[in-house]
């Protein structure tokens, strides 16, 4: 052995695989062609690292709601959930969702502002963090029917972590609006 040579210290342990969880995905469409970059941006994710199982509902068209609330006149969205399973890290699949929706054209302009595709993680397993740059569950999905409904026709027995059970939230906002089309719109009222 050379002279001065020191010897390495063992490699750390690998880190234990991370268990699998559900994540719930919001996706959001009202620029170009809607349905094609929702079809799209789920192709993506099924192809993720570290992803399986993924499910899609079917999409559901909305009135845009904008900072100052729900507007008619503006381009409707075509709103979908996709559930996934997982091993990536909250944090890790959060910025490939965004990598994912640069890679559809997403062009950041104004808040709310009319967007190729908006992907939001509504939820991880249980998982709960109030960080900005990473809030799950998302701090507007017990409010949105346009998040919720989709939700729930791909898993009846679906619960939002700190909201409960989403078929109740989805009778408690349809009882508060009248039918679920006017609830669209007026979902960011209160
Ligand atoms: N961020 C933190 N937590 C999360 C999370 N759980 N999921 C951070 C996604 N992003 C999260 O996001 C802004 C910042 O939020 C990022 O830095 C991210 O790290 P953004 O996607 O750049 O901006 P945004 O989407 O314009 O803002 P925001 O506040 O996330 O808006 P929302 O809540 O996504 O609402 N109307 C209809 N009908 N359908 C829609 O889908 N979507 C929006 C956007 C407004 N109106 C809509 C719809
Ligand atoms: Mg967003």
């Amino acid at each position: 052995m050379g002279r001065g040579r020191i010897p390495l210290p063992p490699p750390p342990d690998p880190r234990p695989a991370r268990e699998p969880q559900v994540a719930v995905i919001g996706l959001g469409s009202n620029e170009g062609d809607r349905g094609e970059r929702l079809r799209a941006a789920v192709e993506r994710l099924r192809r993720l690292p570290l992803v399986d199982d993924v499910r899609m509902s079917e999409p559901i068209e909305t009135v845009a709601v904008r900072t100052d609330g729900p507007d008619p006149d503006a381009p409707r969205y075509l709103n979908a959930v996709a559930l996934i399973t997982t091993r990536l890290a909250p944090a890790v699949l959060l910025g490939m969702l965004h990598a994912v929706e640069e890679e559809q054209g997403r062009v950041r302009r104004e808040r709310w502002g009319d967007r190729t595709l908006d992907l939001d993680l509504i939820a991880y397993g249980d998982f709960v963090s109030d960080d900005p740059q990473l809030t799950v569950p998302h701090p507007r999905a017990a409010e949105r029917l346009f998040v919720l409904q989709p939700w729930l026709s791909v898993d009846p027995d679906a619960v939002l972590p700190g909201a409960g059970r989403v078929d109740e939230l989805v009778r408690r906002l349809t009882n508060r609006e009248g039918s679920p089309a006017e609830a669209d719109a007026g979902e960011e009222r209160s």
